[in-house]
């Protein structure tokens, strides 16, 4: 195959162009230069190279005119960069053989760069992935966010305990970026609005005074397209002091208000909130949102207008999608831009802002709602709170035309109830597309959640299903399966995932399931070299690997995989004789710092790790390893070397889940409760390929709506059950402290700590869960049926690439067309 890019790998060039970085940034040689310096100077030749084709894609963006995606989002989790970019230029291999030439590992190399974390998990994960199938599907689409100074904290483990420290991305330079001055652009909060009649034209301006403002430099990562020259930007946005004061103004008592300024800046872009699925209602955090809306939109309508004179069609090349309602104060800055700069008027205005801006809902966790208190935020916000205010009162004449008499609809409706600012219902009215991120989670948001929006609106609602790259996902980190399959089926594949279904004929064929096997055993042996590296354990790669990793949260129900453990534990210690076959139990959790119980869970891993790791008396069949740092770089390892796939969601509360797709992707079979897109799994690869336990969303849903259930019950009745959730404060694994666990024992059984005991089933599921463990136990065992499933989950993924869903998203919502890039770069 003639690769496209080979030309301008030319090797010997590279290499040169490599020794000349080394010796421009570092005055060194090569063979002086320490790993890192070696990774920046890969990375400036790569970027050199990106260069031209990203000047390429904005100049046929331009002639062509292409309505364009902002995807605007508050987390984008991006992964290292490098290996990413020379995958998608398709010079991986190149590259290799290069660095190989002087003596240079890749993988060293690609070890340097920090994982760019601005994101806590999968809703800044899933943006990632679009942006990539964007620029693959040759969309023109920026990606807008926040340049945090400090990205989702590293995770320490500490006698058990989980210690954060300060995520330093940036403290060696990112070769990636480049910094945009002439884009800057003034962002204000706060203050005092005074309208005037505008002597010309009648019609009144709003003047802000007294405010406080801070400059927005933006920055722009290159996100490469794999294969076909396409570059877009993923365009972050950095704060800094305006500092246009003059000297003599220190004088007059403004060095303070000077000071101020510039801490204000430093504090926006400060740090990420490693919150998921959590609001805070921290007024930083209000800040953090408008800022880079307010900069992103600014700097949208001044692009727009370079081109087009006529703001009102503005909806014809450009469209906003709001991740989650982090970004939705866009609302009303847009509606404010429109009328204060733009000078329309507010009808005008409105049909843009209706026409412009698609919302996407990822949960339904009633703590994740995000509700903002309306004195902070109209002290803030003050223009921006008039504008919510007209559009709120607007909307509920509308509601009280549609249902007269039922106040009930605007208690439940309004964007302004209870001296709060509803940012869902505001996103939900002021936009046209309103969609969930898998199919379930769009059923319960119609029909539970959102069901008196769906009545007034049923035209806006619509499911786009989560997906993942198979680039980042399969290509990149498991390249020994990459290759297998596409000396199998071709590399068709990697740009159109369907094809992977061409695997299923292999299912019955011996060789080809053996090599599968072979293939997992070899990811295996890797990922426990890296826990022997990490965590100092030896464990077993022939026993069966059972993962779960994601943020940790109570929903997520990590507590019932480890319940499960302890009884396992007190099976086999009870019964030596019972035959049980080995296993290994991996984690990956990171606890929002705040959230005590959360904490309490990863402290109870690794006690009972502990425990059962050092006990001699099992053989070694039960083995649990807590990776410290879950992150996108060593996920790469992990889900390459998995054999089950823990997602064991509590039914209805895992709006989609995607770490789901990355171990179907690569050969996982999964363990799970019918929630998110396992439902769509579960379609796809069939009953038999899945394990599949517990309350179905009804029956949650139904429990829910009648106050619960009784564990105590189950508690009683259930004496293994009981034994080890006394376990948890009878000092087994705390060295005799009976409290430790306390919290945990109490969220389970008493009501007088949370308003229901057991909240998220964890007793009603257990039974159904440990029949599913054995199921796979006895699957496993059967070497056959293991490859089969195995085989199967790969063939089956085609669905779950985010390919499919940005497809669906251009078709049904933004309406793009595709833009090409010519290849033939001058020489
Ligand atoms: O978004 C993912 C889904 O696959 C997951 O099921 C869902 O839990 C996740 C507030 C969130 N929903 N909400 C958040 C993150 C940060 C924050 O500050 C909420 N994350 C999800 C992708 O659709």
């Amino acid at each position: 195959m003639i690769l496209a890019y080979s030309k301008r790998f030319e090797k010997e060039a590279f290499k040169e162009m490599v020794k000349d970085n080394v010796k421009i940034l570092y005055r060194k040689t090569i063979e002086e230069a320490t790993s890192q310096q070696i990774f920046q100077a890969v990375s400036y030749a790569v970027k050199d190279i990106i260069i031209d084709d990203w000047l390429a894609t904005q100049e046929e963006c331009r002639k062509k005119d292409a309505k364009m995606v902002y995807y605007m989002s508050m987390e984008f989790l991006m992964g290292r960069a490098l290996g990413n970019n020379l995958i998608n230029m398709m010079s991986y291999k190149e590259v290799r053989e290069a660095l190989e030439d002087m003596n240079i590992d890749l993988n060293v190399i690609e070890d340097q760069e920090p994982d760019p974390a601005l994101g806590n998990g999968g809703l800044g994960r899933l943006a990632a992935c679009f942006l990539d199938s964007l620029s693959t599907l040759n969309y023109h689409a920026y990606g807008c966010g926040i340049r945090y100074r400090y990205g989702m904290f590293k995770q320490k483990i500490e006698n058990g305990y989980q210690v954060e420290t300060p995520d330093e991305w940036l403290k060696e330079g990112n070769p990636f970026e480049i910094r945009r001055e002439e884009y800057a652009k003034e962002v204000r909060f706060g203050g005092d609005i005074r309208f005037e009649k505008d002597p010309e034209t009648g019609k009144d301006i709003f003047i802000q005074e007294n405010y406080e403002s801070v400059r927005a430099i933006p920055y722009d990562m290159p996100i490469v397209g794999y294969g076909n020259h396409v570059v877009n930007t993923l365009r972050i946005w950095d704060a800094e002091a305006i500092t246009n004061f003059s000297l003599a103004s220190f004088d007059r008592g403004d060095y303070h208000k000077a000071v101020e300024q510039e801490n204000l800046a430093k504090m926006i872009v400060d740090v990420l909130y490693p919150n998921d699925n959590h609001y805070a209602g921290k007024e930083l955090r209000l800040k953090q949102q408008y800022f880079f809306i307010s900069a992103s939109l600014q700097a949208m309508i001044a692009k727009y207008k370079k081109h087009h004179d006529d703001i009102r069609k503005l909806p014809e090349k450009v469209v906003i999608q709001m991740n989650d309602t982090h970004p939705t104060v866009a609302i009303p800055e847009l509606m404010r831009l429109l009328i204060d700069v733009e000078g329309l008027d507010w009808d005008e205005a409105w049909d843009v802002t209706t026409k412009t801006c698609a919302y996407t809902n990822h949960t339904i966790m009633a703590e994740a709602l995000e509700k903002w208190p309306v004195d902070l935020f109209s002290r803030l916000l003050p223009r921006i709170y008039q504008i919510v205010q007209e559009i709120d009162r607007r909307f509920v004449s509308e509601v009280r035309a549609k249902y007269p008499g039922n106040e009930e609809k605007v208690k439940k409706m309004a964007i302004l109830w209870d001296s709060q600012v509803h940012m869902a219902r505001m996103a939900i009215i002021s936009g046209f597309s309103v969609n969930g991120v898998a199919k379930l989670h769009t059923e319960i948001l119609k029909h539970q959640e959102l069901k008196d929006f769906y009545e007034m609106m049923p035209q806006k609602f619509n499911n786009k299903t989560n997906g993942i790259t198979q680039r980042r996902f399969l290509l990149h980190g498991n390249p020994l399966l990459a290759d297998w399959i596409t000396g199998r089926i071709g590399d068709g594949w990697i740009t159109d995932l369907s094809k992977i279904g061409n695997l299923k004929v292999l299912v019955n064929d011996e060789q080809a399931r053996r090599e599968f096997m072979q293939i997992k055993y070899q990811n295996k042996v890797r990922l426990a070299a890296y826990i022997k590296e990490h965590n100092d354990i030896e464990v077993d790669s022939e026993s069966i690997f059972d993962v779960q990793v994601k943020r940790l949260h109570e929903y997520k129900r990590q507590l019932l995989n480890i319940l499960h453990i302890m009884y396992l534990y007190n099976q086999i210690k009870e019964h030596p004789e019972m035959s049980f076959y080995p296993r290994t139990f991996i984690f990956g959790a990171k606890a929002a710092a705040g959230y005590q119980r959360a904490k309490e869970t990863i402290k109870l891993i690794n006690s009972v790790a502990e425990v059962v790791n050092n006990d001699r008396s099992i053989n070694g069949k039960l083995k649990i390893v807590f990776i410290e740092d879950y992150r996108v770089s060593n996920a790469e390892l992990i889900f390459a070397a998995a054999d089950v796939s823990e997602q064991i969601s509590t039914a209805s509360k895992e709006a989609s889940g995607t770490s789901n797709m990355k171990f179907m992707l690569n050969g996982v079979p999964t363990l799970g409760t019918m929630d998110g897109a396992n439902v769509e799994i579960v379609e796809e690869v069939g009953e038999k390929n899945a394990f599949i336990f517990g309350l179905s969303s009804e029956e949650v849903i139904n429990y829910e709506n009648n106050g619960g259930y009784n564990p105590v019950d189950i508690y009683f009745n259930d004496w293994e059950l009981k034994r080890v959730i006394d376990q948890l404060t009878d000092g087994t694994y705390s060295d005799g402290d009976h409290n430790m666990y306390r919290n945990l024992y109490n969220s389970l059984l008493n009501t007088q700590c949370t308003n229901r005991a057991d909240t998220y089933f964890i007793l009603k599921d257990f039974r159904s869960y440990a029949e599913a463990q054995k199921k796979v136990e006895e699957a496993y065992r059967d070497d056959h049926r293991w490859s089969k499933i195995a085989l199967m989950n790969t063939a089956c993924s085609g669905k779950f690439t985010s390919d499919r869903t940005i497809e669906e998203y251009v078709e049904d919502i933004w309406k793009l067309e595709k833009v090409a890039v010519p290849s033939g770069q001058p020489d």
